[in-house]
């Protein structure tokens, strides 16, 4: 399959964005850098770039009709496959801008799915993202359409879902139901395989994708994770120990990066990929402070945060790539900004220790310090306290043995739970 992809020659692009609506001029320049990593990462190769500013968008042409025709003798010219708009079109637009340019017509969504299906590598990801192909291109499955896509085919119609755009409505939406039901199994063995790790603090690594969550990951805690200069090199979620000393750790989660945009059918199929993410005790909220768009993108993600109602998780902005950074001077007006945080270098590596001990202090403060008195020849409950809390001394009264141990909040309730139903004592003293 990826050599397939690979022997293909490459699809020439053309992209459009317009400024004046939504975005100023500078802003929606930067929104086209990024749009052409997205197209390369796709495959293709981008031969013009097309800005327009605009005080309305047109609802037919998206464009206007005169820059729609002159749009098709731009690319008529440079011989583009297909075009690429950085803004969401319509359906109808899709439409009228396909038959006036007889070019293939995408938006960034469909092209962020079109990479999400090339680089979905286990069955569950591959399932989301047919799922989320299959979602968006419902409502976009007019004759017009399936008759262009079997014609062109390439990014965008690229994929598990490519083969469906060719059948009706009806066979995509039983498709979409059995994936669904597909999906929920997949689910339910990924919820049994979480049990396990329900006692541990868990952090997770959010962030812009290409900010280097993998590579701190793999600084942090030694291991291999696949790292590169793409966008979405990650697309499932990682899981790592990160030891503090042979009793303390935490889970380290890495996970798919977001973007500007991110399409919401996609953030709906992944929502089980970002579960890990949900149930974190603290987020670890990477940012590249070399990109000259860190502030926008750190919006964004705080977008994608509250989508996911994670306006309640505690946040460490982790600012990465300080040695690529020109304006040291940033890094002070950032740590007034954005509290608390730290300012890191994962390739290098540099400040990972201040790091850890931030990380260190977070989850040493979910913590309680409890006192458990239970009788002498209580066995049962004393390895249920030692199983489930970090003893960190014990003094023998008469028949009694009274522990101070340390553990989490959850399993500080969970103990006095148990102890309730044995009949012995546990108190929180500090935390
Ligand atoms: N200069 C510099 N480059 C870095 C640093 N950390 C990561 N990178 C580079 O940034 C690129 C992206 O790194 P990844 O770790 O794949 O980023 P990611 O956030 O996991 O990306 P996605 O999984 O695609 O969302 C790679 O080329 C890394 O080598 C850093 O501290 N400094
Ligand atoms: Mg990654």
């Amino acid at each position: 399959m990826l050599e397939e992809i690979k022997s293909v020659e490459k699809e020439k692009a053309i992209l459009v964005g317009v400024s004046g609506v939504e975005a100023n001029r500078w802003v929606t320049e930067e929104h086209l850098n990024e749009l052409e990593l997205l197209a390369e990462t796709a495959g293709a190769q981008v031969v013009d770039i097309i800005m327009q500013d605009r005080k309305k968008l047109d609802a037919g042409y998206y464009i206007g009709r005169g820059k729609a025709e002159y749009l098709a003798n731009v690319a008529q010219e440079l011989k583009a496959e297909v075009i690429i708009f950085d803004d969401d079109l319509t359906p109808a637009q899709t439409k009228n801008l396909s038959n006036l340019t007889d070019k293939k017509v995408i938006d960034r969504s469909a092209l962020i799915l079109d990479i999400f299906a090339n680089r979905a590598q286990t069955r569950e990801a591959r399932t989301q993202v047919e799922l989320a192909q299959l979602r968006y291109s419902l409502p976009r499955l007019t004759r017009a359409w399936t008759h262009l896509s079997r014609q062109v085919g390439g990014i965008g119609t690229r994929g598990p879902g490519e083969t469906q755009l060719e059948v009706d409505r009806r066979l995509i939406r039983r498709r979409i139901t059995s994936l669904e039901r597909e999906l929920e199994k997949i689910e339910k063995q990924r919820v049994q395989r979480r049990k396990h790790r329900d006692e541990a603090f868990k952090v997770a690594l959010v962030g812009y994708t290409n900010v280097g969550k993998s590579t701190l990951m793999n600084a942090l805690t030694d291991s291999d994770v696949f790292v590169e200069n793409r966008l979405f090199a990650t697309l499932d979620a990682t899981v790592r120990e990160l030891k503090f000393s042979p009793n303390e750790s935490v889970l380290l989660i890495d996970t798919v990066g977001f973007i500007r945009k991110l399409p919401h059918h996609l953030v709906a199929s992944f929502r089980s990929t970002l579960e890990e993410t949900v149930e974190a005790n603290l987020l670890l909220h990477q940012i590249d402070i070399s990109h000259p768009d860190f502030e926008e993108q750190i919006a964004t993600v705080r977008t994608v945060l509250h989508d996911l109602k994670l306006d309640d998780t505690p946040v460490l902005y982790v600012f990465n790539k300080i040695d690529a950074l020109e304006n040291k001077n940033l890094i002070n007006a950032m740590r007034e900004k954005y509290e608390p945080s730290v300012f890191v270098s994962a390739a290098r590596p540099l400040f990972l220790n201040d790091l850890k001990q931030e990380i260190y202090r977070f989850y040493r403060q979910t913590e309680q310090v409890l006192r458990c008195t239970i009788h002498a020849a209580d066995g049962e409950s004393l390895s249920k306290i030692y199983s489930m809390a970090e003893v960190i001394d014990r003094v023998i009264e008469e028949d009694k043995i009274i522990l101070r141990s340390r553990a989490s909040v959850k399993n500080a309730e969970r103990l006095k739970h148990f102890a309730q139903e044995k009949g012995f004592s546990v108190e929180t003293i500090s935390g």
